[in-house]
């Protein structure tokens, strides 16, 4: 006997990526040689490379998970569903994998990846290696698709993206279209973040983000594809950091105080200023400021950081449904693009005042694992990232430390 296993229900390795949020999976018979009833019992279990991902499985949409799972397979073929969610993140591709076995008999195995969005400043060699490497391919020495990404975050789009409720949302769904792209290169990678409130030494070295003299250039080592970064036609980047990066820049809100300015998102969104802002401004150069910030690629770490604080907010305040006043900020002066059923640019290639003159970029791109946000996400398609609310919502991300249950 042999049986297909079937990740967020689909054949492609592509789609062989887990988060924490649970995704839809199905199993069926290919293969009924042997079996002597017209259902068989087929028992999954996730073993793991050592270090490596590990996996939970539950039959239904709802209910607790467990650590493996028997599930009645008719012989016929047709498909039987069941659930697998991430337990412990993957350090990389194919670190753990599901065993399927009739008795002792196994008669089927597929390897996944929990992939998860860490803290950059704890990731292993491999994972900064593999990330940085993606990210210089997208860039391709400024010839390459990082331009978009670049071209959509600039004074011109900012009211777009910033000043408004929108702020969150949009710069979570800029964030995802950017992933997405990096998995396109490298399906392992998630994008880390940067903990502001917290001493990252080890994302400021030659290996990482690179390291700034005094005049703010960055450089890189010899083996750090992000030495020939261009964007807007210059090469390099410039970052003059007011902080020691052996410590956290001074006068940001931490973590917990930014999670305690409310349980009404009107209050948290002020995080825009401090420790948003704050972040940005702890450096001269480029990412000071908001029509240059895209240059540099601490930019997406420090604006992960802010997604994440979102997402626990949302977590400890249960505020990831659009339909719940608290969620968001609903107020009927909210300008285009920041209210919750309007498209957001510039995946709407809508141009022209009150949106900008050019839509960079195209759609969002799709992803390999969730259908969700589609092509033209609206502001309230950031919201139930993890599919809380609605499963088919989920965008197929998670926190290290924001766990679905
Ligand atoms: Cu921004």
């Amino acid at each position: 006997m042999k049986v297909e296993l079937q990740i967020n229900n689909s054949v492609s390795a592509r789609a062989r990526f887990v988060s924490w949020a649970p995704s839809p999976c199905r199993i069926r018979v290919t293969d009924p040689t042997g079996a002597t009833s017209p259902t068989t019992n087929v028992a999954m279990t996730s073993v793991s490379a050592a270090g490596g991902g590990v996996l939970l499985f539950r039959r239904g949409a709802t209910g607790a998970f467990s650590s493996s799972l028997t599930l009645p397979v008719p012989i016929t073929g047709a498909s039987v569903p069941f659930f697998v969610a991430g337990r412990r993140a993957s350090v990389s591709n194919g670190d753990v994998r599901i065993e399927a076995r009739n008795g002792t008999t196994l008669v089927g195995a597929v390897k996944l990846m929990v992939r998860i969005r860490k803290n950059a400043n704890t990731l292993t060699p491999g994972e900064r290696d593999r990330f940085v490497s993606a990210f210089a391919q997208l860039n391709n020495q400024g010839a390459g698709r990082f331009t978009d990404f670049r071209d959509m975050h600039t004074n011109v789009s900012s009211p777009q993206a910033h000043g408004a409720p929108g702020f969150l949302p949009w710069h979570r769904a800029y964030l995802l279209d950017l992933e997405r792209e990096l998995q396109a290169i490298d399906p392992s990678v998630a994008l880390p973040y940067w903990r502001f409130d917290q001493a990252s030494p080890n994302i400021f070295t030659p290996e990482f983000l690179g390291v700034s003299d005094a005049l703010g250039t960055v450089s890189f080592s010899a083996s750090n594809p992000l030495q020939f970064w261009v964007t807007d036609g210059v090469p390099g980047i410039n970052r003059r950091p007011f902080f020691s990066t052996a410590a956290a820049p001074p006068g940001l809100r931490t973590e917990a105080q930014t999670l305690a300015l409310g349980a009404g998102y009107p209050a948290f969104r002020t995080m825009e200023g401090n420790p948003h802002g704050s972040a940005h401004t702890s450096f001269g150069g480029s990412i000071s400021s908001i029509g240059t910030a895209a240059r540099d690629p601490l930019f997406f770490l420090l604006h992960c950081n802010v997604d994440r604080l979102w997402a626990k907010w949302q977590k400890q305040n249960g505020r990831f449904d659009p339909a719940v006043a608290a969620s968001y900020d609903s107020n009927p002066g909210n300008p285009i693009g920041h209210n919750l059923p309007d498209t957001m640019w510039p995946w709407n290639g809508v141009t022209g005042a009150p949106r900008p003159p050019t839509a960079p970029g195209g759609a969002m791109a799709a992803s390999p694992t969730v259908s969700a946000p589609g092509p033209t996400p609206r502001v309230r398609s950031s919201l139930d990232y993890q599919g809380v609310i609605s499963a088919g919502s989920r965008l197929g991300f998670d926190y290290d430390d924001v766990r679905f249950v």
